[in-house]
């Protein structure tokens, strides 16, 4: 059954409550006093909230934000059960959408995957926007791989969990990139969208669509240096092994936030697992 579409009044009266930062739970619970069905009014501010940025995007010449994986809500549990591990939220930030998880992998699995990973690795190519290969590039000093989605049955168990956890098909998952950065490598700040205006995007898009959301992995501490920044946000995530920091980008636009670097490894090495989700399935 479709729901009953908000009038101009009631989506004036939501935007006014989303500008105040009403929680939407209080908006929702205010329409069902008025006898709106829970479902009806949950799609009736989801629909104004949707058409709302739709309309400001395309008056002020912006990208249309993209539903993009929403792992947890605000004040939410501490602990979240992704598939076969519970997952613990260390930090959350709003704007850039961070959040920073404890326990994704567990210390063998980290080993595991560096040592299935040192076999196939060498220096790490940057996604040239102009051609849409991947070249050698300055900007970036680590070495790397990508293993295929369900490359062996450790890449698998980890794309899993990553799916339950964000909630987010396993299909839209790019396979895993893993990098390793030696004493004094790093990764300038970027951002790992497909820039539209660039020639190369075609080529990348044409797969899945855009990447909305990224999720860097530590699978070692290294001994100094080596934080994940995020400069918009003046925000440093430490490198801890097994956990993981996650950002997305509703729009392929600086305005998200998440230009975001790898900062020098300063003493002893460090290697990550990337992954990176698209907005639809990435064959
Ligand atoms: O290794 C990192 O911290 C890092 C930083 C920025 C990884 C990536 N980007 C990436 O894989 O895109
Ligand atoms: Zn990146």
């Amino acid at each position: 059954m479709t729901s009953p579409l908000p009038t101009p009044d009631l989506r004036a009266w939501i935007l006014t409550q989303a500008e105040a930062g009403t929680d939407p739970r209080e908006v929702t619970a205010a329409m069902l006093a008025q006898g709106w069905t829970e479902q009806a009014a949950i799609d009736a501010v989801e629909r104004t909230m949707r058409e709302h940025l739709e309309s400001h995007a395309r008056r002020h010449g912006l990208p249309v934000p993209v539903p993009v994986p929403a792992p947890i809500e605000r004040n939410g549990p501490a602990l979240l059960q992704a598939g076969d591990r519970q997952v613990q939220v260390l930090a959350s930030l709003l704007h850039p959408r961070v959040i920073v998880f404890g326990n994704l992998l567990a210390a063998e699995e980290c080993d595991a995957l560096i040592a299935l990973a040192r076999r196939q690795i060498k220096r790490s190519p940057v996604f040239d926007p102009d051609t849409g290969q991947d070249q050698q590039h300055q900007a970036r000093t680590s070495e790397g791989m990508f293993f295929g989605r369900g490359a062996n049955p450790l890449c698998a168990r980890v794309e899993a969990r990553i799916a339950a956890l964000l909630n987010w098909p396993l299909e839209n998952g790019e396979g895993l990139q893993v990098l390793r950065y030696g004493p004094g490598a790093q990764y300038e700040p970027h951002y790992d969208y497909f820039d539209p205006a660039r020639p190369g995007a075609e080529v990348a898009l044409r797969r899945g669509g855009q990447r909305v959301a990224s999720l860097v992995i530590y699978l070692n501490t290294p001994t100094q240096g080596g934080a994940t920044t995020f400069p918009d946000a003046h925000l440093e995530v430490a490198p801890i092994k097994g956990n993981a920091v996650y950002f997305s980008y509703d729009r392929p636009h600086p305005m998200t936030g998440t230009l975001h670097g790898g900062a020098p490894v300063v003493e002893g090495e460090k290697w990550v697992a990337t992954k990176w989700l698209r907005e639809r399935r990435h064959d």
